[in-house]
């Protein structure tokens, strides 16, 4: 009876991983997924995480189920590390925050609470975006469409187009935002653009949702990145917020993360936690707890937060290097006159270089470098020693 099921596509950046392992070449690189390596391009557990895990195994804490809505002293932190704990939202409890199952399950848990309640209503995402918030949607029942966000000319924002499509996007609709380090383009808005883009918002009466995915990776800083939706918050909006610690703690598979609330009074945040664990519950009953403790201990200890924030510093370093040699290998090897600063310019572990599809291939077939069709590269997969190499790649394929 199984017979019709059809094959589903793979996904396409998870589907880079798979093609990168079946490779045999020794030269190989994979910049496809956004996943943290060291200079010797392995995976990387945080030193704090693992002082954390011997402090809950010492003290002997038990794995029984958690409340629907999360770890408490999870919560807790989680919303105060993204608004900062002396931020009027936090003090006035108007903030409702349920655990959730990292950034992907906060955004689903999220969608799923604008179906209920806002039925009709239409979620409107950047072009591009990261490939997995339009499933979410169309899983969820919530309708979307496109705004415009990258311009291929100056390989930078269209910030005139964004704005002109976020103004005809009928009132009320939800406004997917990138808090920091947008994916797959790297491209941030400037902190007078988000004031632009807030004010439109507000014209309009649309709803932001920010994706936080990389709070403390884009910059080195957990305030800094958190500027975008504090910018907002202190406007008095309401708003929405998932955030992950897949990288900032590089906690990826620990499933980690949570969905925060902004309302205009307390007494609304009760309501929506209540009706967001209304709509966990039959999804998946309770969230992890093994994640929600490493975060809760490392935030809730003085010396444990800082020696967090020194490692998260030194991945976003690290990243930053790379991306600066790469920059000077670029412009040192080729001769075509080409710009290639907006490699600086771009935040975070992703790179966009606007190679196009061929070129990709190209970058995949002969140079042996996985990546995504749509030209963006993970910096985090990429060391110093490889810069070169990499450099003679992209080069030959955007002149081929
Ligand atoms: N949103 C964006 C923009 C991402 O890049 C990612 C992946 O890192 C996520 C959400 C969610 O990832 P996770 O479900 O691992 O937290
Ligand atoms: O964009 C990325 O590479 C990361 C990791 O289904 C990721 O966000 C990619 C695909 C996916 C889940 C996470």
């Amino acid at each position: 009876r199984f017979d019709g099921v059809t094959m589903a596509p793979p996904d396409p950046i998870l589907g880079v991983s798979e093609a990168f392992k079946a490779s045999t070449n020794e030269k190989k690189l994979n910049l496809g997924v956004g996943a943290y390596r060291t200079e010797e391009l392995q995976p990387y557990v945080l030193t704090v995480v693992k002082k954390a895990e011997n402090l809950m195994l010492q003290r002997g804490e038990n794995k029984e189920y958690l409340p629907i809505e999360g770890l408490a002293a999870f919560n807790q932190a989680t919303a105060e590390l993204l608004f900062g704990a002396d931020n009027p939202v936090i003090k006035e409890q108007r903030v409702a925050t349920v655990q959730g199952l990292s950034g992907t399950g906060s955004l689903r848990l999220a969608a799923a609470f604008i179906e209920r309640y806002f039925p009709g209503a239409k979620a409107l995402i950047s072009s591009p975006t990261w490939g997995n918030h339009k499933n979410i949607f169309n899983d969820a029942g919530v309708p979307w469409s496109e705004y415009r966000y990258y311009d291929p000319k100056t390989v930078g924002l269209d910030f005139e187009g964004m704005i002109a499509d976020i103004k005809a996007a009928p009132e009320g609709s939800f406004v997917l935002l990138h808090g920091c380090a947008h994916n797959p383009t790297g491209i941030d808005p400037t902190p007078d653009q988000w004031e632009k883009i807030a004010d439109v918002i507000q014209e309009k009466n649309h709803i932001p949702f920010f994706d936080v995915a990389y709070q403390g990776f884009a910059s080195g800083s957990l305030d800094a990145d958190a500027a975008s939706v504090r910018l907002f918050a202190a406007r008095g909006m309401e708003l929405l917020v998932a955030q992950s610690y897949s990288k900032n703690l590089g906690l990826y598979a620990e499933r980690i993360g949570a969905i925060n609330v902004v309302l205009t009074s307390s007494d609304t945040a009760v309501r929506v936690k209540s009706q967001l664990k209304r709509l966990a519950r039959p999804m998946y009953s309770n969230p992890p707890i093994h994640g929600a403790k490493i975060v809760a201990n490392i935030v809730g200890d003085p010396t444990l937060f800082s020696e967090w924030k020194a490692e998260m510093e030194m991945m976003a370093g690290r990243i930053k290097n790379v991306r600066q040699k790469l920059f000077d290998s670029l412009c040192a090897k080729d001769k075509s006159g080409k710009d290639w600063s907006f490699i600086l310019k771009q935040i975070g572990m992703f790179s966009f270089t606007g190679l196009n599809k061929t070129q990709t291939e190209n970058m995949t077939n002969k140079w042996h470098v996985f990546m995504t069709k749509d030209g963006r590269i993970s910096l985090a997969g990429l060391n110093l020693a490889k810069c070169e190499y990499l450099s003679d790649a992209i080069i030959d394929s955007y002149h081929n």
